[in-house]
């Protein structure tokens, strides 16, 4: 159940894309595997690419998801393997799992998908899956837009917004960003982005916002423009889900860096123009020592203590440190983890980065001064911190808190932090667990000028969960949790469809958490604005142009990784 519900997330990220390039080369019939007409297939690809690709990988060898290809799909439940392309049990048992999911964590499509549909998946999952085009750097180059040229753009900031306290925040199902003024809680541009917008961050300096779709399309937001707008756009590969900056001394908005789950490599570009500088594939050995043909980019940081990015590379386990000084002779440091590797954030002094294994239930840290592994932590189920929270324990000294999807616990592991000496005996080892609301948490997030930690639930299967987030007291998790219900904080009326109440993030000033509560396409959403020190509301956002916001990126804390 509780790996269902991570597969829950997938399946609820998993929107239709517009991706009619990806589907590249048809493999040949294969004799025993059921005959599909060329439309069927294309329809079965679409369905394949838009569901289940997420978790299974688009070659099917697997990932949070089962490995899909022919080899076992064929089987029938007496192992023999099925001839000539009649679907009779086999179908009927891989039409069962399509349907109503599995207590290994395949979740259920009858409500997704229509049954000719379900029945159609059955037969393209026993023939060989095709292999998408690759995305070379000249495709990457042809794509390239400089709507803004840099000589053309203003030279000083042209508004009088208070562009520290503004939010970037995520209109995921209409392709778009709302940039929302913190000081006035008014929208002051809504900017067409790529398709199902994944995350935003910043440069170096704060004036650039990079956004990045799900389609692969990256958008460059100027927001000295009088009306912030986007003066550049690159297509970095099919699927993407991350990107960042050089944040290094002397590279201040210089260069850009994002990374593809399709082609499975990253880009990296000039930071304010866009323009492709190197396309790197992440292709290679997995920890265990087996070649992998897709291994997808995952989070990306930047580092500020040397001019370095992390890039976490899902499938083999392996975190690379990109030193981006010579882009020519490009030196990476590859170090092995655990799998998969997926989100992950800085510790309190910026010099470990903390990223979740999340099948393997272990938080990776990677010391970046000395580029090597320095922990594997074990956890309870599928961390999944977002970018985690920083703040001193009375108890315990620094440490790193992450939630779960897995499990109903926020769990608190010791840093290292020259400050606090005495904590040493600390360091990588969980040093509490703390009940939370129920499994299924997305985000967590504190402020350092607050008292608070905030945590959602987002993916719990209980309404009255997933429309709330839990607040405790930073000096002392034994107090009893607030927990509040954003859904009726809000003051709309009930929808049929759950609202999640999802991803907390501070204002510049950490003195208000904005809350996403993210309903259905048709349903009125909102963002609840919390007062950080009496858990009261303060705004609840509602404008009808801000259709299912989910992640919100307040521009000084993005800029700064303050969390
Ligand atoms: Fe995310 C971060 C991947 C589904 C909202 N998500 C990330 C990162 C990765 C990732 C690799 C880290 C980026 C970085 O730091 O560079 N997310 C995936 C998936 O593969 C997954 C599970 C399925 C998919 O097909 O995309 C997925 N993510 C979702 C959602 O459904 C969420 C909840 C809503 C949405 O908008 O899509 C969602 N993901 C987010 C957010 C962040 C994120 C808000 C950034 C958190 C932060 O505070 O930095």
């Amino acid at each position: 159940m509780k790996r269902k519900q991570y597969m829950q997330v997938l399946r609820l990220a998993a929107l239709p894309l517009a991706m009619g390039a990806l589907f590249g080369t048809a493999s040949a019939q294969d004799a025993t595997a059921p005959a599909m007409t060329p439309d069927e297939k294309a329809t079965a690809k679409k369905i394949y690419f838009e569901r289940c690709a997420g978790c299974h990988g688009v070659l099917r060898k697997g990932a949070t998801g089962k490995n899909l290809e022919p080899h076992w799909t064929k089987k029938l439940p007496d192992g023999t393997v099925q001839e000539g392309g009649t679907l009779k049990l086999g179908a009927n048992r891989l039409e069962k799992i399509i349907a109503y999911g599995t207590e290994g964590g395949m979740v259920n499509f009858d409500d997704i998908l229509t049954k000719e549909e379900i029945a159609l998946m059955t037969k393209y999952i026993q023939n060989v899956p095709d292999v998408p085009p690759e995305y070379s750097f000249k495709e990457t180059m042809d794509s390239w837009k400089v709507i803004v040229p840099v000589d053309q753009r203003p030279k000083k900031q042209m508004n009088n917004f208070n562009l520290k306290n503004m939010f970037s925040v995520t209109l995921r199902d209409t392709g778009e960003v709302a940039l929302i003024d913190g000081d006035t809680k008014e929208i002051r541009s809504i900017v067409k982005t790529g398709y199902a917008v994944h995350i935003s961050r910043l440069s170096k300096s704060g004036r650039y916002v990079y956004v990045i779709g799900r389609d692969g399309r990256l958008s460059l937001i100027d927001l000295w423009m009088e009306k912030p707008a986007v003066v550049a756009e690159l297509k970095v590969g099919f699927d993407a889900r991350s990107v960042d900056t050089s944040k290094f001394k002397g590279y201040d908005d210089k260069y850009a860096i994002a990374g593809s789950y399709w082609p499975p490599q990253y880009v990296i570009m000039d930071g304010d123009t866009l323009k492709p500088l190197k396309v790197v594939s992440t292709r290679g050995m997995t920890v265990d020592g087996e070649y992998h043909p897709e291994p997808r980019v995952a989070s990306i940081v930047s580092s500020e203590i040397k001019p370095e990015w992390v890039v976490n590379i899902k499938e083999t386990g392996q975190i690379l440190l990109v030193d981006y000084s010579d882009i020519k002779n490009l030196k990476t440091t590859t170090i092995e983890s655990a799998k998969f590797l997926h989100d992950g954030g800085w510790d309190a002094t910026k010099r470990y980065f903390l990223v979740a294994a999340n099948a393997s239930h272990k938080i990776a840290a990677v010391d970046t001064k000395t580029g090597k592994l320095a922990a594997l932590v074990n956890t309870a189920k599928i961390p999944h911190p977002g970018r985690g929270a920083n703040f001193i324990s009375k108890a315990h000294g620094p440490v790193w808190a992450t939630g779960h999807l897995g499990a109903d616990v926020i769990t608190l592991i010791g840093t290292p932090n020259d400050k606090y000496p005495q904590y040493k005996g600390n360091h990588w080892k969980v040093v509490q667990e703390v009940k939370h609301i129920g499994a299924g948490n997305l985000f967590v997030k504190t402020h350092p000028k607050s008292k608070h930690f905030w945590a959602d639930a987002p993916q719990n299967p209980e309404r009255a969960v997933a429309e709330s987030v839990a607040v405790w007291d930073i000096n002392d998790f034994s107090k009893p949790k607030a927990v509040l219900n954003v859904a009726k904080d809000s003051g709309l009326p009930e929808t049929k469809a759950i609202r999640r109440a999802v991803h907390p993030e501070y204002s510049a000033d950490g003195k208000e958490v904005w809350i996403s509560l993210w309903g259905g396409k048709t349903d009125q959403s909102a963002i609840v604005v919390y007062d950080d020190a009496t858990l009261k509301v303060k705004k609840v956002i509602t404008d009808p142009k801000m259709i299912t916001p989910t992640g919100k990126f307040n521009v000084y804390n993005t800029q700064h990784d303050i969390y």
